[in-house]
C-alpha cells in the first residue's frame, strides 16, 4: 500500500525574542482597553520579548485605530501590531458604522502593507460583557492577541524567507 503523504508544515512559533511589535490602544471604553493592553503586553512577555521592542500608541476611540496601525506598519520597523479597542452598543447606528469600519480599516491596513495587524477590538452589546472578555469568563482577548501577533510576526517572516529560498 502506498505510503501516506506527509505534507511539509509551515508554522509560526510562540517566540518573540528580537522581534519588535506596536500596540495601538483605543481610550475609549479603556476600563476594558487598558486590561486588553496588559494582557497583550504579558503575552509578550512570557514569550520573550523586550521591553525596548514595543512600543505602545494611544488614539481616541476604535475609528482612529486603522490609521494609526497603518502609519505604524508603513515605518518598517514592526514586525507585527495589535490594534485594541472596545466598542459597545448604544442606541443609534453609531456602533454599526465604529465596529465595520474599524474592522475593514484595519483588514485594508494589514493587506495594503503585509505586516500583520491583530484584530483585538470587542464588539459587545453589553459592558458585561466585555468584562467578561477581559480576564473573567472569556479569558483575556488582549493576551490571544499578543500570543496571535507573535505567531503572525513569525509566519510572516518564514513565508517571507520561503519565497526568496524559491527565486534563488
Ligand atoms: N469608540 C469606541 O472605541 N468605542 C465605542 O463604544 C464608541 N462609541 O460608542 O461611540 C466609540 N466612538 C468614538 C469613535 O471611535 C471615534 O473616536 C469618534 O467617532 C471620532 O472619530
Amino acid at each position: 500500500m502506498a505510503e501516506k503523504l506527509q505534507p511539509e508544515k509551515i508554522n509560526g512559533s510562540i517566540d518573540a525574542a528580537g522581534l519588535r511589535f506596536a500596540v495601538v490602544v483605543s481610550r475609549f471604553n479603556s476600563f476594558i482597553t487598558e486590561r486588553l493592553l496588559q494582557g497583550a503586553l504579558d503575552a509578550f512577555e512570557r514569550s520573550g520579548a523586550t521591553g525596548k521592542n514595543v512600543h505602545v500608541v494611544h488614539v481616541p476611540g476604535s475609528f482612529e485605530l486603522p490609521l494609526a496601525a497603518k502609519k505604524l506598519a508603513e515605518t518598517g520597523h514592526y514586525d507585527a501590531i495589535v490594534a485594541i479597542g472596545c466598542v459597545l452598543r448604544g442606541e443609534t447606528a453609531h456602533y454599526d458604522y465604529v465596529c465595520s469600519e474599524t474592522a475593514r480599516g484595519l483588514q485594508l491596513a494589514q493587506m495594503d502593507t503585509g505586516v500583520p495587524i491583530m484584530f483585538c477590538v470587542l464588539t459587545c452589546d453589553t459592558l458585561e460583557q466585555a468584562i467578561d472578555r477581559v480576564g473573567l469568563k472569556g479569558g483575556n482577548k488582549g493576551f490571544e492577541a499578543g500570543l496571535g501577533a507573535v505567531e503572525m510576526a513569525q509566519l510572516a517572516k518564514k513565508l517571507r524567507n520561503s519565497r526568496q529560498g524559491k527565486r534563488r
